[in-house]
């Protein structure tokens, strides 16, 4: 297919708390990277954005902060908003989805899908609130955990252990509104029914195998799911929403399931960006529809979204979805109640005009592959010793020499040495090797790439020594400052789509109105003689160690905060003897491999490297833990236990875990990597 143009969409972030950095790293930054450079070579392309402003975590956080939902999407479109331009992700527009275009466009899509008779009509037993009167989302029916026995899970969920849960599992159900004992009651939705459209969009899917392996694999693996794709409810019985169009009987009190109106937002928002021209966007089969997410969020754009395009009719689909995996903060998950993050409101104020320091941190960093992790200790020293150690320094070398020598004049070329056409070849492929990398979503690559050019430039300077050879050598000096010249305006048209406000720095510093990216790189930028500025530019300050630390102890006052306190603490067992004590044999391993064992609920089979032999271990923790987690991590084993049949598996020994009140247990690490084999004593 040969594309037209391109239609970028980043995820809708829900309006119910500010961006940190795993959403940026995640989906808006590779977004701004992409579009950035296609803008930059002149293709016709649009960067679609907004806020998720419907769907229970909107309503959850209403009240929490006891405001009502409007106050709360107001409130956080605004934040979101101002931080996205704080960090230059430049949306062509970033609209919301309770904008009465979105209103229009949602009930029109679901009119057509039902007239249709795309949708089946189902009618269900939901938990309904009989003092308030209303029906209650999984999230609003609290009760005690089947698993874990704490008494706050959520009716899809217990933040406690972590498991999934669904409302009839609870023990004793509460309305979190009124604290009513909900009760079953009868109600109507409407289904997509995936189960009939299944062999279409697997078709679908496999016209798509060059998507990311992470992408690819997840749509696989709900389609090969047991059972395949089920059908899923797209309208809700709730009061916060788009309405379910009001001619259709039965509508009353109910409204568009979240995930039903959100994707058809990128529609809406397109509207109101081109009301004339959106149509050419989303309905020519030459359009090059990307949508830039989260992993958390692929099903609904490879799977849901498709078949809602699919069945429509009108629309083009999703050509490409390159989903990132998460990004770890110091070793931990970012998370928002636990106040485990890096928000960029707080970045951008503690950090002023450091805003593509972050971006290039984000870049080089993003978890594209798999899951990657965030430290300020990396934050440091990618900034001095990458950005200003080398990006910085030539870029400040270059204009204080030319400066400094031929009175900011750009001297001409002579004959050219090895090294030099070396630096011209580095010069000509630095563009098509960079955008080939972004082209296919490779955008730490692609970074990596620019900073090669960079470094090849200061390593020119180095070796070229031109504060020395001014005297000796003229001609000589001048070719290395022209080509360095010419690296520095490459770099700066390069840098753009990274790092767009140095890159106006850099076009500043040389003189130079901002220029288009030129796939063939280009040596003769800077003309003999054309005047660059006087004034030296320091690109990047160094950050000091005191900085760094300012934030790791803010985030450690965070963690301090939330170590729970234990509530019931067992009683201590009989005292025993130092002798009986050593009579354990504790060692060190580490997991080599985890697996639940299959028709349990709890046992997971582990292989653990003992330095001195790898055993089988089985252990009651699967309701706890995830066999990756387990992965890879050094674990305490009791090595000399009897070994024992569970399940028909020898397990030879016991690995240790920590339980907290709630009876979760926890792997217990050593804090430093340490041999395998290790004693414990
Ligand atoms: N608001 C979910 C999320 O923020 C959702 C994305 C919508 S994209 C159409 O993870
Ligand atoms: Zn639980």
């Amino acid at each position: 297919m040969n594309f037209k143009r391109t239609l970028v969409t980043a995820a809708l972030p829900y309006a119910n708390g500010p961006l940190h950095i795993g959403h940026i790293a995640g989906c808006y930054l590779p977004a701004d990277i992409y579009v950035r450079y296609l803008r930059n070579k002149n293709e016709d392309v649009i960067f679609i954005c907004g806020s998720d402003e419907h769907g229970v975590p909107i309503t959850i956080r209403a009240q929490k902060e006891n405001i009502t939902p409007q106050e709360v999407v107001d409130k956080y479109h605004e934040i979101l908003q101002s931080s996205f331009k704080g960090l230059g992700i430049s949306f062509d527009i970033y609209s919301r989805t309770t904008r009465p275009v979105h209103y229009q466009t949602a009930q029109d899509f679901f009119r057509k899908l039902y007239e249709k008779k795309v949708f089946i009509e189902k009618e269900t037993e939901q938990f309904y609130d009989p003092e308030a009167q209303q029906f209650l989302a999984d999230r609003y029916i609290i009760g005690t955990c089947p698993k874990c026995g704490y008494d706050k899970a959520y009716g899809d969920q217990c933040e406690k252990c972590g498991s999934t849960l669904s409302p009839e599992e609870l023990i004793n159900p509460k309305s979190a509104l009124t604290n009513a004992t909900p009760v079953k009651r009868k109600t109507k939705n409407w289904y997509l029914p995936l189960d009939k459209l299944q062999s279409k969009i697997a078709a679908y899917i496999e016209q798509h195998k060059h998507w990311k392996p992470n992408v690819y694999g997840q749509c696989k693996s709900w389609l090969e799911s047991t059972g395949g794709l089920q059908p899923r409810a797209m309208t809700r019985d709730l009061n916060w929403g788009v309405p379910v169009p009001a001619e259709i009987p039965d509508s009353n009190g109910k409204v568009l399931y979240v995930w039903f109106d959100a994707p058809i937002g990128y529609i809406s928002a397109t509207k109101e960006l081109l009301p004339d021209k959106w149509e050419t966007y989303w309905k020519s089969k030459d359009t090059k529809l990307v949508h830039f997410i989260g992993k958390d969020n692929i099903v609904f754009h490879c799977i849901i979204f498709p078949a809602m395009l699919m069945e429509h009719g009108e629309y083009v689909l999703p050509h490409d979805v390159p989903a990132n995996e998460f990004l770890n903060l110091e070793g931990d998950k970012i998370s928002t109640s636990r106040n485990w993050a890096v928000w960029i409101d707080e970045y951008l104020k503690e950090f002023p005009g450091k805003e593509d320091v972050l971006r290039y941190v984000l870049c080089a960093t993003a978890p594209e592959t798999k899951d990657n992790d965030f430290t300020w200790k990396e934050f440091q020293t990618r900034n001095n010793s990458e950005l200003a150690d080398i990006l910085g320094n030539f870029i400040n070398r270059v204009v204080v020499l030319i400066n400094k020598f031929y009175e900011g004049k750009i001297p001409p070329t002579n004959d050219l040495s090895k090294q030099d056409i070396l630096i011209i070849n580095a010069i000509a492929q630095a563009p098509k090797k960079i955008g080939n990398k972004i082209e296919e979503y490779k955008f730490r690559d692609a970074l990596f790439e620019f900073m090669q050019l960079a470094r090849a430039g200061n390593k020119y300077l180095a070796d070229n020594e031109p504060w020395k050879k001014i005297k000796t050598h003229p001609e000589q000096v001048a070719t290395v400052l022209n080509l360095s010249a010419q690296i520095a305006a490459n770099l700066a048209i390069l840098s753009e789509p990274f790092m767009p406000t140095i890159s106006k720095k850099i076009f500043h510093a040389l003189n130079l109105s901002p220029l288009k990216w030129n796939v063939a790189g280009n040596i003769t930028i800077l003309n003999d003689g054309h005047c660059i500025q006087k004034e030296p530019l320091i690109l990047f300050e160094k950050i000091e160690d005191a900085v760094i630390q300012k934030q790791t102890e803010k985030l450690n006052q965070n963690k301090k905060q939330q170590i729970i306190s234990v509530t019931n603490v067992k009683p201590l067992k009989d005292e025993i003897t130092f002798e009986e004590f050593e009579k354990c044999d504790i060692r060190i391993g580490t997991v080599l491999s985890a697996e639940k064992v299959p028709n349990t609920d709890k046992l997971m089979k582990l292989e653990v490297d003992l330095g001195f032999e790898k055993r089988t271990i089985v252990s009651g923790v699967a309701h706890c833990i995830a066999p990756e987690e387990m992965l890879h991590k050094q674990v305490i084993v009791l090595a000399n236990l009897k070994s024992r049949k569970i399940k028909g598996i020898e397990s030879k020994g016991m690995i240790l875990y920590a339980e907290d009140s709630n009876g979760k247990l926890v792997p217990v690490s050593p804090v430093s990597a340490i041999p395998n084999g290790s004693v414990f004593k």
